[in-house]
């Protein structure tokens, strides 16, 4: 009787043993194939089965600060401060973007000096989105290349909305002197004469807008950024890598990444922007091209300002895929200088990081308070604010958690032939006084 006592505890042990030499690496096993987070939701939802779950899901939510849990009622409303309203789809579809991809910005500026603010909308001059018909089906051809937008602040309405009138419709209340200048900062490579001229010809792909008094006459300017013509995520090789998060629930390979790419009829050429040339009104220009428009005031009184392109003569423009400015006196003579912001050609896109070369950016130092003269002159590698990674020391890596390890941010062929350059992407910039000195 006591040997089977005891034949039964050597087993019960050693099952214990056992047990607990096999616990441990399955369950490291299953942590790194579910996740922890993983483990808990199977846990809970083996508990339910059975007839052990003890989680209350209709139970209050935590307790939280008494400003969170109740509401503070309204005593006082100061009047003097005015709601804002969204008045986005009352402008019309003039201000309304179609383009895929690419990302834009808006400029809101006192363009005819009349002390009312304005409203300028870049747009896509030669979107890649395609049409639907009126039943939502796909179409074989593109959405309209729409203009560029300025909108005019007509004056406030009698029930308080500000009223906005595009140049267009304000171009058909009859006025026909001065159109095509009215109508140049629309950024077509052939500026529309008349409004009888097809609106929604081809046109450069503006991002991005800024309005500054660049030649110092009062009147603010308007620079507009322009980027290359494509399509991003086109390729295996060029698709958005996601990284499933470590403790994501409803993945059974936390490690394994998947790829987003461009569905077939989103395809197109791909090809390095910042070296083609594009000529789509009898004049050759650089893919990327930015604009800069002089406002030459309202000589006919109608309301409409004009404008001149002067982005060649001034020497501005570049040939890089632009996302933004910015704009400050940065050597305090008097004059606004220009920092423009580049960031890649869509087509190669590839958010993989060793596939993700940038553009170099720019830095245009005004000369017009040395010289009289509005002209710029290209200063990035002189400041060392180029981005570009081996000239100026920069880091050309980052690490990815997912993969532990660091990856090239900087190296990008395509076809066996580098595209973009080993420079940093950026979108966007600020000038500050970093250091306080004034
Ligand atoms: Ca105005
Ligand atoms: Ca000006
Ligand atoms: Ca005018
Ligand atoms: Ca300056």
């Amino acid at each position: 009787m006591i040997m089977k006592r005891k034949k039964i505890i050597v087993r019960i042990a050693a099952c214990i043993v056992i047990l607990l030499a096999i616990y441990f690496p399955i369950k490291q096993y299953l942590i790194e194939r579910f996740g922890t987070s993983g483990l808990h939701v199977g846990k809970e939802l083996l508990k339910q089965r059975l007839g052990l779950n003890t989680a209350k899901p209709n139970a209050p939510a935590s307790s939280g600060s008494p400003s969170e849990k109740t509401p503070v009622p309204l005593t006082q409303v100061d009047h003097k401060i005015r709601p804002f309203k969204e008045i986005g789809a009352q402008l019309g579809g003039r201000a309304k973007a179609n383009s895929l991809f690419q990302f834009r910005g808006v400029v809101i500026f006192d363009a005819n000096n009349d002390n009312r603010l304005d409203l300028f909308f870049p747009q896509n001059g030669r979107p890649r989105a395609k049409a639907t018909d009126e039943n939502g089906l796909l179409l074989d051809r593109n959405v309209p290349a729409k203009p560029c937008a300025l909108y005019l602040n007509q004056g406030t309405a009698p029930n308080g909305d500000l009223m906005y009138a595009s140049v267009q419709a304000l171009q058909e209340k009859g006025n026909t002197l001065y159109v095509r200048d009215e109508l140049l900062i629309e950024n077509k490579y052939k500026p529309r004469s008349s409004i009888q001229e097809d609106e929604f010809r081809i046109g450069r792909i503006a991002t991005s807008v800024v309005a500054a008094d660049v030649n110092g006459d009062g009147l603010q300017d308007l620079i507009v950024g322009n980027t290359h013509d494509g399509i991003p995520f086109q390729t295996e090789a060029l698709a958005m890598p996601s990284y499933p998060a470590r403790e994501n629930i409803g993945r059974n390979e936390i490690r394994k990444v998947f790829l987003n790419r461009t569905p077939p009829f989103l395809s197109g050429k791909i090809e390095d922007g910042k070296d083609v040339m594009v000529d789509f009104s009898g004049r050759a220009e650089p893919e990327g091209r930015n604009s800069l428009f002089l406002n030459k005031g309202d000589k006919d009184n109608d309301g409409l300002p004009e404008w001149e392109d002067v982005t060649e003569d001034v020497g501005f423009g570049g040939r890089w895929a632009t996302q933004g400015f910015a704009v400050a006196d940065i050597d305090r003579d008097g004059d606004l200088d220009i920092y423009v912001v580049n960031f890649l050609d869509p087509d190669f896109f590839g958010f993989g990081v060793d596939q993700f070369a940038g553009n170099r950016n720019e830095f245009y130092m005004n000369q017009l308070a040395e010289t009289g003269i509005l002209h710029f002159k290209e200063s990035a590698k002189t400041y060392g604010v180029a981005g570009l990674h081996e000239e100026e020391g920069l880091a050309a890596e980052i690490w990815i958690s997912a993969e532990q390890r660091f990856k090239s941010v900087a190296y990008q062929t395509y076809a066996g032939k580098p595209v973009g350059e080993v420079a940093d992407h950026s979108w966007a910039a600020q000038f500050l006084d970093w250091n306080d000195d004034g």
